[in-house]
């Protein structure tokens, strides 16, 4: 009767093994006669093996793959906005950058940029708090290439009229300045319209 007992479970094992194996398989038709074979052979094996009889055990953790389904809840997107991170929203008009708030904890940031303007946006943060200490060029752009390095965090390149972009910055305590570096060119003179120097920055700190 133990054999017997002891074979069955065996086969249960293989049986799991199979199933847990042929899963992966795309095809049916072949998983079938996977199972079946290894059905046959394993009752043979496991009766002249009495140490067969913890494996059913092992098997019945393996067949813990059902531990699948919490990989499910993995949206990176879910995980961000989760992440108990601040945020900050930065509504861009043609014209100006407004913050709120303009304070924020260290750590990850989400900027929501709102472009409530007719023109086209774009969003830079830098590590400052002089805005008129940026490197600008003729047009009264700032030179994104000539700022430090460690300085540039990073930007939101596009931020259509009407619509709303976000993204997440890892910030360190310190002070920001928040611009849109677009520049309209002019089929005219006066020179090119550069945001920047049209007003559109603003800044705000990290604690
Ligand atoms: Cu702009």
């Amino acid at each position: 009767m133990k054999r017997a007992t002891r074979a069955s479970g065996a086969i249960a094992a293989v049986c799991l093994l199979a199933a847990t194996a042929c899963s992966s398989d795309s095809d049916e038709t072949t998983s079938e006669s996977a199972s079946t074979a290894a059905l046959a052979t394993g009752a043979e094996v496991s009766v002249d093996e009495p140490t067969t009889t913890e494996p059913p055990d092992t098997t019945t953790n393996t067949d813990a793959p059902t531990t699948d389904a919490p990989e499910t809840e993995d949206p990176a997107v879910t995980a961000s906005s989760d992440d108990g991170g601040a945020s900050v929203s930065v509504v861009l008009t043609d014209g100006d950058v407004v913050l709120d708030p303009t304070s924020v904890d260290a750590g990850s940031v989400e900027i929501v940029a709102k472009n409530v303007g007719g023109d086209l946006h774009d969003l830079l943060i830098v590590r400052g708090d002089d805005p008129g200490a940026l490197p600008v060029n003729e047009d009264g752009a700032v030179i994104e290439d000539d700022l430090p390095k460690d300085d540039f965090i990073g930007k939101i390149a596009v931020v259509e009229a009407g619509t709303e972009e976000s993204a997440w910055f890892d910030l360190d305590a310190g002070s920001y300045i928040v611009f849109c570096n677009i520049v309209v060119p002019t089929a005219v003179p006066p020179l090119p319209i550069s945001h920047f120097k049209d007003g559109m920055v603003s800044t705000f700190t990290v604690n």
